[in-house]
């Protein structure tokens, strides 16, 4: 706990410095055209390009968060996702992360060799908490007000920093009943989920102050839309905000970033290491 940032299933990342985790989308969007062959192909060649580039965690998601996305399958998420995580476990060494809300996702993943757990729900659905604890896997634990289909709405807080550490104790303490050791979790504030501009900025403002415990801060932030209501710019217009989000995030203490844009993002942080370190040494 000194020294690693988490223990991912017998991987650990070392608290010298931050890391990127890169975005693997295998939803059919991202894959418009073509069966499944060809979507594990360019999963495969996605993730290499991500590693080169220093990704220290790839994660792997099957089912879409956004706003107002369609519920998917259990079963159809387990066809998406889990050829995935072998494929990438097989091949490289970098850890892998599951992007999934679903206990049999979990299993299956943790099965393959996957080494963290991304829930949006925190382990809140039916059988994830116990299900999450029987894989012996690093979890991160996201907090979202309101469900994906609905959230964006009209998001209301009295104190949104007091409300998202409220949120994370309570998921701690859930997680101490289950068995789940200290080591293995990791929080996020869960940006854009469930949160206006106003909510978004303050909780990155004041993010030192979401650290319990020092249990690592894991973000995501990347091309996000409180980016492109601060800039007024289209998606594919972000990647400069993402990476000042980024710099401020990891100055304020996240530990890891979850990011689309790996290459520039492993330079930002590699500069802000090198500041960090001579004011250390
Ligand atoms: C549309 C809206 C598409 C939002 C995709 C998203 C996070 C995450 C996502 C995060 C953790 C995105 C999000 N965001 N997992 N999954 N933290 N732990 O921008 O902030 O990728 S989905």
């Amino acid at each position: 706990m000194v020294d690693t940032i988490c223990n991912f299933n017998g991987k650990t990342l070392s608290r010298t410095s931050a890391h990127v985790m890169g975005v693997l989308n295998v939803t059919p969007d991202s894959f418009s055209d073509g069966g499944r062959f060809v979507g594990l192909d360019q999963a495969l060649y996605q993730a290499q390009a991500m590693i080169d580039a220093g990704a220290a965690i790839i994660d792997v998601g099957g089912e879409s968060t956004r706003p107002g996305a369609q519920a998917v399958s259990e079963a159809e998420e387990l066809v998406r996702v889990v050829p995935v995580i072998e494929a990438l476990t097989a091949r490289f060494d970098t850890i892998v992360s599951v992007d999934t809300s679903t206990p049999a996702v979990m299993v299956a993943a943790a099965k393959h060799g996957a080494g963290l757990i991304n829930d949006v729900r925190a382990l809140q659905r039916p059988g994830a908490l116990s299900a999450a604890a029987d894989t012996g896997l690093a979890i991160c634990l996201m907090h979202m007000q309101g469900q994906p289909e609905r959230m964006q709405d009209s998001p209301v807080y009295g104190d949104v920093v007091a409300e998202v550490c409220d949120f994370f104790q309570r998921r701690l303490t859930a997680c101490d009943l289950a068995g789940i050791a200290r080591d293995r979790l990791l929080l996020d504030p869960g940006f854009g989920f469930g949160k206006a501009l106003e909510h978004n900025l303050l909780l990155l403002n004041r993010l030192e102050r979401l650290t319990i415990e020092e249990l690592p801060l894991l973000v995501g932030l990347s091309r996000k839309s409180m980016i492109g209501a601060v800039l007024n710019k289209p998606v594919d217009e972000r990647l400069y905000g993402s990476l000042a989000s980024v710099a401020a995030a990891v100055m304020k203490g996240a530990w890891i970033v979850r990011v689309h844009d790996v290459g520039p993002t492993v330079d930002v942080v590699r500069m802000l290491n090198a500041v960090r370190l001579e004011r250390a040494g």
